[in-house]
């Protein structure tokens, strides 16, 4: 279900929900994904991987040295001084120190269950597995691993990495000043409390994959490899291997899902293009579920403590919040987000007071990276806080936010956190959920069920997010080219991972340009032909790719219009383009087809003045704002079976605002599949590990991926209050991940505390949720 009638200025195109163009290759099973590659004489890589968190390592390979089909085999040893450069993600280089060790093998000791030790490569992934089984490793010196917060911070010498003293990879504080601490102690309610959330994973459909091909002679890296940003996997490949970025080609293909774990290039990844190198050989790697599972990345486990104060007329005056993130033995890059959940903490709220702190630590487990929304723990505690508030306050919680939400009258807000927010709809989108969701009818009829004995709740979870328009994110490139028969190839920097860039990309350059959609090809993933990205994340696509084919279609389109002009003998401004036609305003019958403006360009430049730019290929590259923003609310209802725990989700309405949508069918699509994703985190969900660090979770047998028959139907509406950028488009994908977690905790949390019962942790899996009620009903 949805509501997108506020589509005053849709387009032909643009604001119109145009089927997806990647679909029926996707869907009738043609899509090309990475472990689709297959080359002459390629070999195949598989990992020995540990089998024990903590302890020192002697290994000997040397029977799979000799076992059939095995081509090489390689230890720490052989490979862990090959890396030319550095294997660290651009943006970290000349920071490696600040970051978590990144080296290719284990070397003497292993650091947590999955640790890659030993690399086989044969003539076939089934050899190389067979391999495995007569490599040979000691464990050495087992010790019990570091597994939480408080023994990674015990400060005893109890250290994951040793030249990682203190086992904390990030800590940073803005305390609260004086005026702030003055507010916050003389506040007429002071309340505090700590939320966790749990750790849970990307699991795309396609495991991480790579195909590495390096031709001696020709001196040609060719990688084909399954990530969301090519021309980074090409300076990491460039980097650690000492081949020159223009002899690297990375394609990436189809990408069966990315959700931030393919945003930048893990570790065996990279092994695996090194050995290639070594090797002069094709070899390829696909990471089985298993792998995935335990040793790929992990993501969420951060716990805030929460001081609140508020006076009496429902006003929060400050807020004050120590992070703390669990980002295991190897954090990728962007696997810790705690600055930004600190700076972020007050969200969509006018409170003029915030300290914050965050620690991020090693621990024994496998590694975090960025997941969908990276820094969703500022919603997820500060929205479980807001409502925890207002039960020990007794007030309404929709009241309370209402109290204290920013809404368009307050813009722009200068956050304690240093952020000035702009361009977004709280409150409006907190009224719109409220509304839809039937707030007070929904009171009434949880009351009368209550006294029923029945346990029904209803949460809700306003956020911000910006969207980065810093550093690499400073700029998106797009090319634009007309051909002599006037179709159009728009090249972008990105590299889509199933969010639609194909169609979406598609509308903007066909509404720009006038011409039919179906005139457009659109290119992405290959560095050989598209200009260098910053790649996809951080929800930027639609405002920054969206901006910058704007651009360069407008650019495109003068040149189109000047050349028609000259063909026409009318004046630039007087003409339009529409429907593949230039004409002159008024009177459409003195006209030119744009195909016959393009072959002019090509084909008659000779009777062109030669003033008249008839180069119809342009390459623009847009800048961003520092910060975009968008914003939403989410709200959901649901019914606990106080016999069996189980949660039922009645309802789950989201009001959005990413600006102007260029499709709403893809927006509504983005905004499904990250709530499809927040509640698989809330309910199912869960990396779990025991006390020795093996993890619990390693198929999805134990690791519960929810189906299309749990989720439900997800009600989305929209508001369009344009960002800054051309176009007026913000950012929609992480956004379902960010808000759902902490709306369907706040419903059950609601549930429960009707009947006198306090959650705060996650998961809430019918176990946890029994013991529950079964402490006050036993
Ligand atoms: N869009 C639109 N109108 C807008 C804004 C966006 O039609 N006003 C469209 C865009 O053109 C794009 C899609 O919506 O097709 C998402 O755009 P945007 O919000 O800009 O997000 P990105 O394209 O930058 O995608 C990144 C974001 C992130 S960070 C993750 S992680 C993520 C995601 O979106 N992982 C995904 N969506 C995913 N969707 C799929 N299918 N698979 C993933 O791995």
């Amino acid at each position: 279900m949805s509501d997108t009638t506020t589509h005053a200025s849709a387009g032909r195109y643009v604001g119109q929900a145009v089927l997806r163009k990647e679909d029926p290759r996707l869907l009738t099973g043609r899509g090309r994904y990475t472990d689709d590659v297959v080359l002459p004489g390629m070999l195949h890589a598989h990992f020995v991987r540990s089998d024990v968190a903590r302890a020192k390592i002697r290994v000997d390979v040397s029977a799979a040295r000799d076992a059939d089909g095995v081509v090489a085999v390689f230890t720490g040893a052989d490979l862990n001084d090959k890396v030319v450069g550095t294997m660290y993600p651009s943006m970290f280089v000349g920071a490696e120190e600040f970051m978590s060790p990144m080296y290719p093998l284990a070397g003497d000791d292993v650091r947590f269950v999955g640790d890659p030790i030993v690399l086989i490569i044969a003539r076939s992934r089934y050899l190389a597995e067979d391999a495995a089984e007569v490599v040979e490793i000691d464990y050495l010196d087992i010790v019990a691993p570091v597994m939480d917060y408080d023994t990674a911070l015990a400060g005893d010498g109890n250290d994951v990495h040793p030249n990682r003293p203190g086992n904390v990879i990030m800590q940073m504080a803005v305390p609260m000043s004086d005026d702030g601490r003055a507010a916050l102690e003389g506040a007429a309610h002071v309340v505090s409390q700590s939320f966790v959330q749990h750790r849970y994973s990307m699991v795309p459909m396609e495991c991480r994959a790579i195909v590495a091909r390096w031709e001696p002679f020709d001196e040609r890296f060719d990688v084909w490899m399954s990530s969301q940003n090519p021309h980074e996997v090409r300076q990491v490949v460039s980097r650690a291997t000492g081949v020159p970025e223009n002899r690297v080609r990375v394609q990436i293909g189809d990408v069966g899902g990315g959700f931030g774990l393919k945003s930048f290039v893990g570790r065996e990844e990279i092994v695996v293009a090194l050995v290639a190198h070594l090797l002069g050989a094709a070899v390829k790697w696909t990471e089985d579920r298993r792998e995935n599972l335990i040793a790929s990345a992990h993501a969420r486990e951060e716990k805030c403590d929460v001081t609140v104060g508020v006076d009496d007329d429902g006003t929060i005056v400050a807020i004050e919040v120590a992070h703390f993130d669990n980002s295991g033995s190897y954090a990728m890059p962007g696997g810790s987000a705690g600055p930004l959940v600190g700076m972020l903490l007050t969200g969509a709220y006018r409170v003029n007071h915030l300290g914050w702190a965050s620690t991020t630590v090693y621990t024994n487990t496998c590694g975090s990276a960025s997941y969908r929304g990276p820094w969703m723990m500022e919603t997820t505690a500060r929205e479980e806080m807001v409502e925890y508030t207002a039960r020990q306050l007794g007030l309404d919680p929709l009241e309370f936010r209402r109290k204290n939400i920013l809404r368009l009258t307050d813009l722009p807000f200068a956050s304690p956190g240093g952020m000035v927010i702009e361009n977004v709809t709280p409150g409006e989108t907190l009224d719109q959920a409220a509304e839809k969701i039937g707030y007070n009818e929904f009171r009434v009829a949880q009351a009368r069920a209550t006294a029923e004995g029945r346990y029904l709740g209803i949460g809700f979870a306003v956020y911000v997010e910006p969207q980065p328009g810093v550093a690499a994110y400073a700029n998106e490139p797009a090319h634009v080219r007309m051909h002599p028969d006037g179709r159009v190839d728009a090249f972008l920097g990105s590299g889509a991972h199933g969010q639609g860039l194909e169609t979406t990309t598609a509308q903007l350059v066909a509404e720009t340009l006038g011409i039919d959609i179906d005139d457009v090809t659109v290119h992405q993933g290959d560095t050989e032909s598209t200009p260098f990205g910053p790649g996809t994340g951080g929800s930027r696509s639609g405002p920054m790719i969206g901006q910058a084919v704007t651009e360069a279609s407008i650019i495109l389109r003068e040149k189109v219009v000047a050349i028609a002009a000259h063909l026409l003998e009318a004046a630039p401004e007087d003409l339009e383009v529409a429907e593949g036609v230039v004409s002159v305003q008024g009177t459409p019958t003195k006209s030119v087809p744009v195909q016959q403006v393009a072959h002019a360009a090509y084909h008659q430049s000779a009777t062109l003045p030669p003033e008249l730019d008839a180069m119809l290929d342009v390459v623009h590259r847009s800048m961003a704002p520092p910060t975009m923003w968008s914003n939403a609310t989410h709200a959901a209802t649901v019914e606990i079976d106080p016999a069996t725990g189980k949660i039922e989700i009645l309802r789950f309405v989201v009001s959005e605002d990413c600006g102007k949508m260029i499709n709403p069918n893809i927006v509504e699509g983005q905004v499904h599949g990250g709530v499809a994703q927040g509640i698989g985190g809330v309910l199912y969900e869960h990396n779990v590990y025991d006390g020795d660090g093996n993890p619990l979770a390693s198929t999805f047998m134990d690791y519960l991926v929810p189906t299309a028959h749990e989720i439900p139907e997800i009600e989305t509406f929209h508001i369009e209050s344009p960002a800054s950028t051309v176009g007026g488009y913000k950012g929609v994908g992480e956004g379902g991940a960010i808000g759902a977690p902490a709306a369907l905790f706040n419903a059950v949390a609601d549930a429960l505390a009707q009947h006198g019962i306090t959650v705060l942790d996650q998961p809430l899996d019918p176990d946890t949720v029994l013991r529950k009620i079964r402490e006050v009903a036993p």
